[in-house]
């Protein structure tokens, strides 16, 4: 068999001792496979010799890209589901790009189908929705990512966002990595001034201050994009994630485009999501900007993650059952007098928990049947004024 490389421009000076040249992975290697996903690939295609091992790189709607090693399928995803290693618990799985998948190839006129997602070391999720509004569920943005780089535009730089962006990646069981993009347009303040507020709205998170476009400060970045290294990137629409791509990958692969001033949406540029080999090595993952970023079911660990400095106090009150409201010998009040904490963290803390607490009740049966009560009034003083209207005609 002649197999063909689809994308033959694509350098690929990494050599991995694990892939000689007749390897069946030889390819995957520049998508970001590394030795523990490869030996569990192979663990399931000794047993059936005609699952085609790939990449997921873009989800269009019903169809799915998946980067094999000699050729990229459009594959149907009807019948995913999650390859458990005991090999009996079958769950339904929505593949997301950079998740590692094994595909049959359909016979005649019958799809290619995806018929297995390998478990993911890390997954990006984010709330459905549309236009702005929630559609219910989960979606997944990214999967087995290492590192997300997570975007900030140091001309609006926005501490509310960030935080929800630093729990969300937490939250992934990816790392996460402060970008702040666009230096080369401050007019007043310094991108150090910006560094140091990213750093203390992000304690123990890495920051970095670059330009997609003159490449400043862009190399720090290298070092989390190494050969088996997976990175998303996220952050606002317009805050030049496709413009780093393009940088860090030396050519013009994903669309940019700038905000219209009278509209805050902002273009919707990046309609692909895409899974793209660095010529150095390690694979970027763009996504399209994220509106809102809600907290997601189970958030807990993530915002104690997100809060370790300001949970670390926990415990220490002088009252076991302290709520941090002005009590004596609370260890949070006296840190904060202290300066040791920031009245800032601990409200967005505080506002962090609210949310999830409701987001928690919100789906309770009581919740709803609250809702309902509440549109059925709310419909009843409809119909009355419009009789009222009718009356005074
Ligand atoms: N001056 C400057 N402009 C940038 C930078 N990064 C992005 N832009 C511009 O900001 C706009 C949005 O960038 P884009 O990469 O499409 O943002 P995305 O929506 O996050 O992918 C485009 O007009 C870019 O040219 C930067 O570092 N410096
Ligand atoms: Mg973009
Ligand atoms: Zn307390």
């Amino acid at each position: 068999m002649n197999l063909i490389t689809p994308d033959e421009n694509l350098e690929n000076d990494i050599s991995f001792s694990n892939s000689a040249s007749s390897s069946p992975f030889e390819n995957l290697v520049r998508y970001g496979l590394t030795d523990a996903v490869q030996q569990r690939i192979e663990t399931i295609i000794v047993r059936d010799h005609e699952l085609v091992p790939g990449r997921v790189a873009r989800v269009d709607g019903i169809s799915t890209l998946v980067h094999a090693n000699a050729t990229d399928y459009r594959a149907s995803s009807t019948f995913a589901r999650i390859a458990h290693a005991d090999d009996f618990e079958i769950e339904p799985a929505q593949p997301t790009v950079g998740d590692w998948v094994l595909i049959r190839e359909g016979e005649g006129s019958n799809p290619d189908e995806i018929e297995l997602v390998l478990p993911r070391t890390s997954l990006l999720i984010r709330k459905r929705a549309q236009r702005g509004k929630y559609q219910g569920g989960e979606q997944g943005l990214a999967a087995n990512v290492s590192t997300v780089f997570v975007i900030q535009a140091a001309t609006y730089f926005n501490v509310g966002r960030l935080e929800r962006e630093i729990a969300l990646v937490w939250g992934s069981g990816a790392t996460p990595i402060v970008v702040i993009t666009k230096t080369d347009l401050l007019e007043e303040g310094t991108p150090e001034s910006i560094v140091e507020q990213a750093n203390a709205s992000a304690p123990g998170v890495e920051v970095f201050a670059v330009s997609g476009i003159t490449g400043d400060g862009t190399n720090s970045l290298r070092s989390y994009t190494q050969a088996g290294s997976t990175v998303a990137l996220i952050g606002a629409s317009g805050v030049g994630k496709s413009t780093l791509v393009n940088h860090l990958m030396g050519e013009e692969v994903m669309e940019t485009g700038d905000i219209r001033e009278t509209d805050t949406r902002g273009r919707h540029t990046t309609v692909t999501r895409q899974l793209l080999p660095l010529p150095g090595g390690g694979v970027l993952i763009d996504t399209p900007g994220i509106r809102s970023i809600a907290l997601v079911s189970g958030s807990e660990e993530a915002i104690a993650k997100t809060f370790a400095e300001v949970e670390q106090y926990f415990g220490q009150c002088r009252f076991r059952d302290c709520q941090h409201q002005g009590e004596t010998g609370c260890a949070i009040v006296e840190a904060i007098e202290s300066g040791d904490l920031s009245q800032d963290r601990f409200d967005s803390y505080l506002r962090m928990g609210r949310e999830l607490k409701y987001e928690k009740t919100k789906n309770t049966p009581r919740a709803k049947t609250e809702h309902e009560r509440r549109m059925k009034v709310i419909a009843k003083a409809h119909r009355q004024r419009s009789r009222l209207e009718k009356r005074r005609k």
